[in-house]
């Protein structure tokens, strides 16, 4: 870096002061804290995302949210060229840049920084930063704080995309990176051109179905149920009932976190919604859950995160088998396309059961979509979901473009065809799922076009298996980052002697699944229990809690 660069960095980042005793973390979301406490943190993105934009001759997206959490905390997050989450590489110089001490410590650290990854400053066309930020009241002055912070590298420009769901921000990334256009308007024409194609290639025979077409949308109070007003003006086929979207405050007893967590009927919704097809989307609209809301209650039949897989699989699965056969039965060789599916600890252990059973390659990762992320991409069609309801389907380059040669060979020959529509389906499912990140709109858009052309009500998709009972705790401890698991987070190897603990206490209930894990992006353990009744789940859970207490101490 040269001297006038120095010296803008030195200047600047004078006006933006660390938060005294505190320490941040680029945890599996990026940082999270009290909104009070971010401004240093989000200017100082602002400079990674630059210099990143920099080393990768890209644009690269800066979003500003904390997702499902409440309303007076937020957080920041870098979104790399693909639209996927920032390298993990990058991550532990986000750490340190975050907590720098001063001015001085801040630019030694660019410094080395700049220097050990070898990033050169001179000959880039353009250096861009994306930038979003969901509804939080808290997000206008951080959005300032990250242009400051984009700014202070000399050339950089800051592209405000102003009020944007996160996977809105990660799709014109990856858009602008690939030299189509980046708008909301075209994220919304993919969307519903895409679908279109869904609904048209629905079976004959569906056509007078009765799957109904009333769906109920809980917006969280978030960006996500504002959003989808605009999409549904444009959409003609759906009726679509957006409630909380905005008045209320976000996430307070609405959200697909709420919903899921707590199986009860979000805010704004009650028995009279009783039959009706219902789904919920977090703060920022990167989860998805259905639900149907169960008479005379407030509690719901929930239609999680596992479920929208084992929809997504299905319909996946039908799809290219049909297309690996041959009109005439006989197995096409031409093209094996690799199917893989990607849980996480807390998926349902029935919903593995059936994945299994249906013959699909079924693998874990620890939490975090990054890491989901990742192994799905190692399929032509990888498919990964959180039981919160993160997830999407990640195409492989090799299997589009066999798709499209494919279909162009099939629209010639035998134009009618069943693995013509299934070329075509697949096609559209790849342009309607988001490929850089979790996407509740487009996931909504997904279910909704399976749905139609299953001719299956939200009960019938319900009904494809029966969940466990399980119970999720958090529990506040002395110190989290005491706790370290392995095996994709099944087992505590730290601190030594809970994991037996734990077997014990799990051993005395049938179908018993229990484990722990720091949070990555709240101070807490979580506690998950998994049982044959939801007594069951209820006690295995709140008796590991106390040999949390015991090994880790409560805060
Ligand atoms: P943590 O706080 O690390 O459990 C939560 C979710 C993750 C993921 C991240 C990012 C649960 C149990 N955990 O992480 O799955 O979605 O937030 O938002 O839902
Ligand atoms: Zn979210």
């Amino acid at each position: 870096m040269n001297e006038q660069q120095r010296s803008i960095l030195l200047d600047s980042s004078s006006r933006f002061p660390i938060p005294s005793g505190v320490k941040f973390s680029y945890g599996t979301s990026g940082f999270r804290a009290d909104a009070s406490l971010l401004e240093s943190t989000v200017f100082r993105v602002g400079i990674l995302a630059a210099l990143r934009s920099i080393h990768t001759r890209s644009v690269i997206g800066l979003m500003i949210t904390a997702s499902h959490n409440e309303v007076s905390d937020n957080g920041v997050k870098v979104a790399d060229p693909s639209g996927g989450m920032l390298t993990q590489s990058w991550e532990p110089f986000a750490d340190a840049l975050a907590n720098a001490p001063d001015s001085h410590a801040l630019l030694k650290l660019l410094d080395d920084f700049v220097k050990e990854e070898n990033i050169i400053f001179e000959g880039v066309p353009t250096v861009e930063v994306f930038l979003g930020r969901d509804t939080r009241p808290s997000g206008t002055s951080l959005v300032e704080a990250a242009k400051q912070g984009i700014t202070s590298i000399m050339g950089a420009i800051a592209t405000d995309m102003g009020v944007v769901t996160t996977p809105q921000l990660h799709w014109m990334v990856r858009s602008k990176n690939k030299g189509t256009e980046a708008s909301e308007y075209s994220y919304f024409d993919q969307l519903l051109v895409s679908l279109r194609c869904l609904l048209d290639y629905i079976p004959q025979g569906n056509k007078s179905n009765d799957v109904s077409d009333k769906l109920i949308v809980d917006g969280a109070d978030g960006v996500g149920g504002e959003k989808l007003e605009k999409l549904k003006t444009r959409l003609s086929y759906l009726k679509i009932d957006v409630r909380n979207r905005g008045d209320g405050v976000l996430n307070e007893g609405v959200g697909a976190d709420y919903v899921q967590k707590e199986k009860l009927v979000p805010r704004g919704f009650g028995p009279v919604d009783t039959g009706i097809r219902c789904a919920s989307l977090d703060g920022d609209a990167d989860r998805l859950v259905y639900f149907s809301v169960l008479p005379n209650s407030n509690k719901i039949d929930l239609v999680d995160g596992d479920k929208i897989l084992s929809l997504f699989a299905l319909f996946l699965k039908e799809q290219l088998s049909i297309l690996s056969g041959s009109e005439d039965g006989k197995a096409n060789k031409s093209y094996q396309a690799s199917l893989g599916v990607v849980q996480t600890a807390y998926a349902n252990g029935a919903s593995t059961d059936y994945l299994k059973q249906l013959g699909l390659e079924v693998v874990f990762t620890p939490t975090g979509v990054k890491y989901l992320h990742e192994k799905a991409a190692e399929y032509d069609v990888g498919i990964y979901f959180e039981a919160n309801g993160h997830g999407t389907v990640l195409f492989s380059e090799n299997i589009l473009s066999w798709l499209e040669i494919k279909s162009n060979e099939l629209a010639s020959t035998s134009k009618d065809s069943e693995q013509h529509k299934a070329a075509l389906r697949l096609l559209a499912v790849s342009k309607l799922i988001n490929q850089a990140v979790g996407d509740a709109l487009s996931g909504l858009l997904l279910v909704e076009a399976i749905l139609k052309h299953m001719d299956w009500s939200i009960d019938k998709w319900s009904e494809l298996y029966q969940d466990l009972p399980s119970r999720q705790l958090k529990v506040k401890v002395v110190d989290r980052t005491a706790v370290i698991t392995a095996n994709a987070e099944t087992i505590v190897v730290r601190p030594t002697g809970i994991q037996d603990a734990i077997d014990v206490e799990t051993a005395k209930y049938p179908q018993g699944r229990c484990f722990i894990r720091p949070s990555g992006t709240e101070d807490v353990v979580r506690v998950y229990a998994e049982a044959s009744t939801q007594e069951a789940a209820d006690s295995l859970a709140h008796s590991v809690v106390k040999l949390v207490d015991q090994f880790l101490g409560f805060k």
